[in-house]
């Protein structure tokens, strides 16, 4: 059931006037909940859009604010249409816990400079916890037939490839999908252990990310249209969800904020390429430098632990 019109507002949490996103906490009956509204880019590769603002009907009502000379400037309401022209794409979490109301909140980044050490004596403990329900949905993904219909790509004992929940799946200039690990690290399936990051990486995983790479390019050029030259391809250190995935976005969509910053993406060719430096350890052996909100658990852990 869809519950996005029952939402009540309670505060702000964030916005981003560059992304044209809100993110609000709300309630739903008793529960928490986190509504994400981004007004949606144009559609510029879809003619038949574009030829709509021939037409008055698409500006109901339009005032003049000024001119000068050749120059004039409006304001205007725009005419939507939720199957041809939506207004905006609301993500919602509900029940949203407490560690999503910590996500999607505004607050401070601090850089992390994470050695071997800091990651087997906090990092690890912490995504310990983090690996039952938080990941519910890849599993629900990989295992238990959600978002079946949308699965792009499905290669069993290596990936899975399906439209981010960040995508409004119809502009392709800001295409965004997830392609998620079937590979474990150790078992079969769902009751196996999951490959939880990049830390879980070494040279034996080289021959299958490149495959995995391979055929992202090919699906994506078959599907869409959309050339290898335009996609950037990445892991995130740290990710919110520790269980491997990779994220395929066009180069066009640059309204992902920290998403897609240093100190958090991490290209996939970087990483296989490094993967053949690193040797039997892999990424265990390395020191890795990201970002974090300072609400963010594991920077809470990371500065008691450095305090200490
Ligand atoms: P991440 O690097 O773990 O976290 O990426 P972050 O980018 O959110 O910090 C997880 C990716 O999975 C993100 O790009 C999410 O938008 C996407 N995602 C999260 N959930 C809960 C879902 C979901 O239920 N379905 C799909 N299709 N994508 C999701």
């Amino acid at each position: 059931m869809n519950r996005v019109r029952d939402f009540q507002f309670t505060q702000l949490l964030n916005f981003n006037s560059q992304s044209k996103t809100v993110t609000l906490l709300g309630t739903i009956g008793d529960d928490n909940a986190i509504l994400t509204v981004e007004k949606l880019p144009f559609e510029v590769t879809d003619e038949a859009y574009l030829k709509q603002f021939a037409s008055p009907d698409i500006f109901p009502e339009v005032k003049q604010l000024e001119n000068n000379d050749v120059y004039h400037w409006n304001l205007a309401t725009l005419a939507q249409d939720v199957n041809k022209r939506p207004g905006v794409k609301i993500n919602l979490i509900y029940p949203a816990s407490e560690t999503h109301v910590q996500k999607y909140s505004q607050q401070q980044t601090r850089m992390v400079v994470e050695t071997p050490e800091l990651y087997q004596q906090v990092t690890w403990p912490y995504i310990e916890t983090q690996l039952g329900s938080r990941i519910q949905w890849v599993h629900n993904i990989l295992y238990h037939g959600k978002e079946a219909e949308d699965v792009v790509y499905r290669k069993e004992d290596s990936f899975v490839l399906l439209p981010d929940m960040k995508w409004d799946r119809k502009n392709v200039n800001s295409l965004y999908l997830v392609a998620i690990s079937l590979r474990n690290l150790e078992g079969q399936g769902e009751s196996g252990k999951p490959i939880t990051s990049i830390r879980d990486l070494n040279h034996s995983h080289i021959q299958w990310l490149k495959e995995l790479r391979e055929d992202i390019y090919k699906v994506v050029k078959d599907k869409y249209n959309v050339d290898r030259s335009f996609l950037r391809v990445f892991v995130h250190y740290q990710p919110s969800y520790y269980h491997l995935h990779v994220h395929v976005v066009h180069i066009n969509n640059e309204g992902l904020g920290s998403s897609q910053l240093v100190g958090k993406a991490i290209l996939l060719n970087d990483v296989i390429d490094d993967l053949g430096f690193l040797g039997e350890k892999g990424y265990s052996q390395k020191t890795l430098t990201y970002a974090l909100g300072e609400n963010h658990k594991l920077w809470t852990a990371i500065k008691a632990h450095t305090e200490a």
